[in-house]
């Protein structure tokens, strides 16, 4: 949706994208594989995304838990300009998501 790779982004298409990116925030490790896999995704397409880390903040961890009754990561929640969260699993899933969302198609 924003017509441009990363690099040419302007000024305000930075600043929607920064609006949009908060509304997102990955529950994930350092150390799994598939959270790395996403965490590069993310990095490619210069997303300013949170990244929580269950191990080190056992607040997200039960925050994850007690709204989706899993712990596993990675995980995206996704908040709507209504404040309702929902939550994506599966690093494939994921990664499908910010490509559709986020990457431009020229
Ligand atoms: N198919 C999943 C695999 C995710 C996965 O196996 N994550 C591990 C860490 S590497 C995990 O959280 N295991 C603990 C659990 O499932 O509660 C994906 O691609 O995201």
């Amino acid at each position: 949706m924003f017509g441009h790779k990363a690099k040419e982004r302007s000024p305000e298409q930075q600043a929607e994208l920064d609006r949009q990116c908060q509304g997102l925030a990955l529950y994930q490790t350092q150390s799994c594989p598939f959270c790395v896999k996403v965490r590069r995704e993310i990095d490619r397409l210069k997303l300013p995304i949170e990244l929580r880390d269950v191990a080190r903040n056992p607040e997200y961890r039960r925050e994850q838990i007690d709204s989706t009754g899993r712990g596993t990561v990675p995980c995206l929640k996704i908040t709507d300009e209504q404040g309702k969260a929902t939550w994506m699993y599966e690093s494939e899933d994921i990664n499908r998501y910010l490509r559709r969302r986020f990457e431009s198609t020229d």
